[in-house]
């Protein structure tokens, strides 16, 4: 599926268009508005969220709750478009860019007059309409038994030391340790399953609004039901790995992806690092480590694709940074407005969007794009020969 994404932060509304995604799939709006609902909580986001009830209005490519296999567009309304309407705002503040954002480098590529007119686009506020195309994808993928997770384990210095055992028999809909996994991240008001390392980190939130100050930090992705042979080694623009890599960056404020364990690979020696390969008749092929993040030679390699995810604190930050006037050229404070303190947990949702729709990808070069009937028999297939081996 490819898609394009339309709208400003405080326009009427955003809009998407999807192309190639397959006929046949039940589309369940209520689970697409909960992952909307998903990417809005989180400790530390601003008081827009208050506002916005993100959901979707769809006005093509499904019909009788089915997709057509025809184009799939939708709306998500603004909220807030009306309290912007008429809004008239103070020239100055707007002139000062915000060292970290997109004001600067907006304003010279463009030609534009105004900060605002970079905002509005540039404005994590699209990511709503990223994360409604993966809820797209994750219908489909959930019916191939290929399951998302993701956890915050950073913010600022607060981390989560162990990383939490999820390898690629996790399955929420049969194993009910699984589903406690996600209900304990879900219930965490900053997508953390350790109670205590996650009350610390409310309280570093806390502490850093109170300073006027930005949070950044981590979350880990994990995607599991995965066969081996997703991406390709044959042409440089079909590993998966650079292609998950790339939608990963493209999440505002996102400035590190890691497979694996390379992150945090002390030695990183060949014999300790790579994942050696075993066989028995139940597993086939297996490894007892997944060192590499389940991605070897740009393909999957039958383990769960794990990755790690920085992100550096938000740029609005209450107490200002140093910067320039654009008009006057003086010496001055960046713009200040409404924003969050921080947004890990959010991020985590939408990575969980992105990944979707590039597996998704992987899994129609390989299977089939029109219809997910047909995705199913040929996926069912290639297990069959997987098993035969
Ligand atoms: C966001 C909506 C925005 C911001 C945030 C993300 O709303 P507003 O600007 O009206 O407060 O809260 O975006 C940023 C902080 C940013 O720097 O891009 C949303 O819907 O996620």
């Amino acid at each position: 599926m490819q898609f394009l994404t339309a709208g400003e932060s405080h326009g009427e509304a955003l809009s998407c268009i999807i192309s190639d995604y397959p006929s046949g799939v039940s589309v369940d709006i209520a689970f697409i508005n909960n992952e909307l609902s998903r990417r809005q909580k989180g400790f530390g986001r601003g008081s827009r969220m208050s506002i916005e009830k993100d959901n979707v209005k769809i006005l093509s490519g499904v019909q009788k709750g089915k997709s057509t296999g025809s184009p799939v567009s939708f709306l998500i309304y603004n909220q807030d478009w009306q309290n912007w309407k008429d809004k008239v705002e103070k020239g100055r503040n707007l002139l000062n860019p915000r060292p970290g954002h997109a004001d600067l480098s907006g304003i010279l590529k463009y030609r534009l007059e105004s900060i605002r007119e970079v905002i509005e686009r540039s404005s994590a506020r699209e990511t709503a309409a990223r994360t409604a195309a993966g809820a797209f994808a994750k219908l489909i993928l959930t019916s191939l038994d290929i399951f998302i997770i993701s956890y915050v384990n950073r913010i600022g210095d607060i981390k989560l030391t162990r990383k939490v055992n999820i390898g690629n028999r996790f399955n929420p809909n049969v194993n009910p340790e699984d589903r406690t996994l996600v209900e304990k991240i879900e219930d965490s008001n900053l997508r953390c399953p350790n109670d205590k390392i996650s009350s610390l980190m409310s309280d570093l939130i806390k502490k850093a609004s109170s300073q006027g100050d930005t949070l950044g930090g981590a979350f880990r992705l994990i995607a599991t039901g995965i066969v081996p042979g997703l991406g390709s080694y044959i042409q440089w623009d079909r590993r998966i790995d650079s292609k998950i890599a790339a939608s990963l960056f493209s999440i505002p404020s996102v400035k590190a992806v890691g497979f694996g364990k390379i992150l945090s690979s002390k030695n990183l020696r060949g014999t300790g690092y790579h994942d050696e390969i075993f066989y028995n008749k139940r597993s086939g092929f297996y490894r007892k480590s997944n060192n590499a993040g389940g991605i070897e030679g740009g393909m999957t390699n039958g383990e769960a694709i794990d990755i790690e995810v920085f992100l550096k604190p938000i740029p609005t930050t209450k107490t200002g940074l140093k910067t320039v006037n654009i008009k006057t050229k003086e010496k001055t404070i960046s713009l200040k407005e409404r924003a969050d303190v921080c947004a890990v947990p959010s991020a985590a949702v939408i990575g969980e969007a992105v990944l979707a729709v590039e597996l998704l990808n992987a899994i129609q070069e390989k299977f089939g794009k029109d219809n997910i009937e047909e995705i199913k028999e040929n996926l069912k297939n290639y297990k069959g020969y997987l098993n035969s081996i």
